[in-house]
């Protein structure tokens, strides 16, 4: 579903971008609030605060081993709507942000380098003894030793769980504040601060924003342009139309 093009940041202009789990679902990985989610098949409060690892590490590791397996199936890859905002990063004539709530290393994968994760990433372990974080690509346990510090037992995948503080956030709202487009793509806006971008980008005064989705997310009408349909045509449909008026 279509809606009438709206109007192009001017060519050299500040272009963040959020992507949510709608942009990973056709790459093989699962959203969370969808019909057939996670969150329809395990309890937030079981696996995704930091109570529930207190309570139960061993059931929390098992939910990540799990999901980090099937990240790396050689079935799941970059699709085209990653390899879209990878291209858009390489030819747009200023800056672009990429923010992902993803954990996945999708967009990585697909080329893009001016990317933050806020709510880490599943490949990467953080040691509750020393604080370090360094990539792990395998299981977790409460075996598991920090390779830093040799503490047995205090690893948890570092990834941002309800109630924790989302990551480089002072630098995202700077961002965001200065911005001529703000395009959010994948994500059903439930999840605060991320819910909130839309309207901290429209506070700067100049930012147009943009949603990219399946269908209208939570809150669709703070948009000013909105284009429905699967993330692999709706996004580089609208970077190519990004890219053709700086051609
Ligand atoms: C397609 C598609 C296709 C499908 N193509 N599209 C009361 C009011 C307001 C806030 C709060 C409140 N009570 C508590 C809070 C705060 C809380 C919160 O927001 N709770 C809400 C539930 C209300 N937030 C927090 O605790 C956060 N921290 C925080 O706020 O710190 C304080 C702070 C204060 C001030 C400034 C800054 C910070 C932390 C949130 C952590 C979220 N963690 C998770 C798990 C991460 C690890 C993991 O992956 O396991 O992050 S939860 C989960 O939700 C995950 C996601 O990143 C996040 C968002 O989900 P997303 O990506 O939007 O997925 P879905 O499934 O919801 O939507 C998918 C969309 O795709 C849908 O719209 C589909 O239609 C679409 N789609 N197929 C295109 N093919």
């Amino acid at each position: 579903m279509f809606q009438k093009d709206g109007p192009l940041p001017p060519p050299g202009g500040s272009i963040v971008i959020l992507t949510g789990a709608g942009i990973s679902k056709e790459s093989g990985l699962e959203t969370f609030r969808d019909a057939d989610g996670i969150w329809a098949q395990v309890s937030i409060e079981e696996v995704a605060t930091p109570e529930a690892f207190a309570r139960n590490p061993a059931k929390v590791h098992a939910f990540y081993n799990a999901r980090r397996r099937g990240l790396l199936d050689a079935a799941v890859q970059p699709n085209a709507a990653h390899r879209a905002l990878a291209h858009l990063e390489q030819a747009w004539p200023g800056q672009v942000l990429l923010v992902t709530q993803n954990i996945d290393d999708l967009h990585e994968r697909a080329g893009s380098r001016a990317l933050i994760h806020m709510h880490g990433e599943i490949l990467r372990s953080l040691c509750l003894a020393c604080g370090e974080t360094a990539p792990w690509p395998d299981d977790m346990s409460l075996e598991s030793a920090c390779a830093a510090c040799d503490t047995v037992g205090l690893m948890r995948v570092n990834v941002v769980w309800f109630g924790e503080m989302p990551f480089e956030m002072e630098r995202i709202y700077r961002t965001l504040a200065d911005c001529d487009l703000f395009v959010s793509i994948g994500t059903s806006g439930a999840v605060y601060p991320a819910a909130g971008f839309v309207q901290e980008a429209r506070l700067g005064g100049r930012a147009h924003t943009v949603e990219l989705n399946l269908e209208p997310s939570e809150g669709h009408s703070l948009f000013a342009e909105r284009h429905y349909g699967p993330a692999s045509e709706v996004v580089p449909a609208y970077v190519e139309r990004l890219l053709a008026a700086v051609a």
